[in-house]
């Protein structure tokens, strides 16, 4: 789908770079692509260490991508599983919309409300210095927020991140910024989130 003004929401936010395309699937494209991947996905529970323990993630997850795209978490060594067609397809897609290339994505399957992730950045060491991540959501609208690591002067951001969008940050977002999928206590859905990166090697 080509871009424009109002599919394309850029909020300018000081030392970050992002962008919001409200529509980068279609509707139905986004409907057919849940249902493949809930089902096809290896999907699994990672753990996570927190000051010395280890806990199991509040979602389940998995990690596709070139032989070469090891990544190095909170802890964890995870070894990529070799792209599905339709995931190989997709990553083409979001590089060529970025202009970047993308070696890897982390899938992350939001069962219901009480699935999350807590503020973080991705700013490993082999996602480089200015990380570009591309994520698409669909099933689920869910809340996404970003707040910025040092300024308290500046409030916390929040976006709906609907079925079909894909929310870019690129440049210095996850040096200055942290970003969440806060837990809910309403009755939601399963949401799938997809954040394509590039993996560099030492
Ligand atoms: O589910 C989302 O929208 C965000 C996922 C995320 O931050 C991550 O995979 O690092
Ligand atoms: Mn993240």
């Amino acid at each position: 789908m080509t871009r424009n003004a109002t599919q394309c929401l850029a909020r300018s936010l000081p030392d970050a770079d992002i962008e919001l395309d409200e529509a980068f699937l279609e509707t139905s494209e986004a409907i057919r692509l849940f249902d493949t991947l809930r089902t096809t996905v290896e999907w699994s529970q990672h753990r996570v260490r927190v000051f010395g323990r280890e806990y199991p993630c509040p979602r389940l997850s998995a990690w596709y991508g070139d032989a070469s795209a090891i990544y190095r978490y909170s802890g964890q060594t995870l070894q990529p599983i070799d792209w599905t067609p339709e995931l190989l397809l997709l990553k083409n897609r979001v590089a060529e919309h970025c202009g970047s290339k993308l070696n890897s994505v982390l899938l992350n399957l939001y069962r219901d409300g009480s699935d999350g992730m807590g503020w973080h950045s991705d700013d490993e060491p082999e996602l480089g210095p200015e990380p570009l991540i591309a994520s698409i959501s669909i099933g689920e609208t869910r809340k996404f927020r970003m707040r910025h690591r040092h300024r308290k002067d500046l409030s916390a951001e929040a976006w709906w991140l609907n079925p079909g969008s894909l929310f870019v940050m690129r440049g210095t977002t996850q040096r200055y910024w942290q970003h969440e999928v806060p837990k809910t206590k309403r009755m939601v859905r399963p949401r799938i989130n997809l954040t394509f990166r590039m993996i560099r090697q030492a």
